[in-house]
């Protein structure tokens, strides 16, 4: 009987932990049943230890946010947290609509579309694994879409203006100044109906980029220039444009290195025959490999004189498929000899970008700027194949400006 009180006692000692526990060691004196017994109460006490661990999330709404009435605007949770690691985080966007709960961090930072201007509350609230919650709030404040050139200088003339009902040049025009045309691609280009177009609907211009397409492909060019002249036309010293573009369907496939959508201006140099290196500026969608809703809107300004700034400049901004979004661009001339030359671009009314010190021209190359030219690209490194047809408009383009 004694051997029996030997392992009772040694469960004293460090081996008691590994002693699984009951049937064997059942009986009355044995220290490894009941209640009191160190083995079974080890779940208890570190079930005891987590809840007492366990710390509520931190929740951050950011802001304040401004957007305008019919687009889209983003909201981010960056910097919530919970010490345990997993939450959701939910949007009360403080017009009836909430957004969530999201659990991942793709969709954590939703989209919203107010329909009226106003001052709204946005309400964020976090919520851990265990329920601890945690709430912020931010001010989402909601502007009408500007109607109009809103940011068109004062004292521009205005010397071209289509409303794109048709193909060019059989569309309406306004404006002596600029002639219409397009390139080779066909059929890559279309005049189709769209009854949304903000300004002149129903006609706009449509560009496909085609299946079967490889990276760096063009798909159609609309251009347009001074009439007046061939090769030694009419300059300009500043220039503004207004125009709208969307991308109809709800996602686009589009290359790892991104697209272009909107091309640039000419700027610079004397001779027809050297438009295309004189590129100004142009929108470049960021990076994906995948059929997007939205993506990172990018400028780049890069010319024969200088590139001064970086290749494709994030603006911070989003553009998004299935949505018109407007863009306006205002550019005046550097003095000759000086980098005081301006870029300045806005996106639905907003600013999204300013460059004060860009060098369009010296003395080699002192002529204005002179000629529009769209021709998006389906661009960047491959191999990658466009496995689908997928379109983008444009529509409604006004140019003003100074002569030289
Ligand atoms: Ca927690
Ligand atoms: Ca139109």
């Amino acid at each position: 009987m004694r051997t029996y009180l030997i392992p009772a006692l040694l469960c004293f000692s460090a081996s008691c932990g590994t002693d699984p526990g009951g049937s064997s060691d059942s009986g009355v004196g044995d220290v490894d049943s009941g209640p009191g017994d160190i083995d079974s109460g080890q779940p208890v006490d570190a079930g005891r230890s987590d809840s007492a661990g366990d710390q509520p999330p931190h929740a951050e709404a950011n802001g304040p946010y401004a957007g305008r009435v019919g687009i889209p605007l983003q909201v981010t949770r960056d910097g919530s947290f919970d010490p345990e690691g997993a939450f959701t985080a939910t949007w009360d966007m403080g017009d009836g609509t909430v957004l969530g709960p999201f659990d991942t961090v793709e969709t954590m930072d939703p989209f919203h579309t107010y329909g009226s201007t106003g001052t709204y509350t946005v309400r964020l609230t976090i919520t851990d694994a265990s329920g601890l919650s945690a709430e912020d709030t931010a001010a989402a404040t909601i502007s009408a879409l500007a109607s109009g050139y809103p940011n068109e200088p004062s004292g521009f003339v205005r010397f071209a203006e289509t409303s794109l009902e048709g193909l060019p040049p059989s569309g309406t025009l306004d404006g002596a100044w600029v002639a219409w045309t397009w390139g080779s691609g066909a059929p890559r280009h279309a005049a189709v109906s769209a009854g949304d177009a903000p300004v002149s609907p129903p006609g706009v211009f449509q560009f496909t980029f085609s299946a079967g397409i490889d990276v760096g492909s063009g798909v159609a060019v609309l251009q347009g220039w001074d009439t007046s002249g061939d090769t030694d036309n009419t300059r300009y010293r500043a220039v503004y444009e207004s125009g709208w573009f969307k991308i109809p369907s709800s996602d686009f496939e589009t290359p790892g290195a991104g697209m272009k959508l909107l091309g640039y201006w000419g700027v610079g140099q004397a001779g027809m025959g050297t438009r295309v290196p004189a590129q100004v500026y142009s929108f470049i969608p960021g990076s994906s490999t995948f059929a997007m809703t939205e993506w990172n809107l990018s400028i780049r300004q890069q010319n024969h004189i200088a590139r001064d700034m970086p290749q494709n400049m994030n603006t911070g901004t989003m553009i998004h498929a299935g949505q018109w979004h407007n863009y306006e661009i205002l550019m005046i001339l550097n003095d000759i000899g000086s980098s005081n030359g301006t870029l300045s671009v806005w996106l639905d009314g907003v600013q999204i970008h300013e460059h004060t010190d860009v060098m369009y021209r010296n003395a080699g190359n002192p002529s204005g700027f002179y000629g529009r030219r769209w021709d998006p690209i389906w661009g960047g490194i491959g191999p990658e194949v466009k496995s689908r047809d997928d379109h983008l408009w444009i529509d409604h383009i006004y140019i003003s400006g100074q002569a030289m």
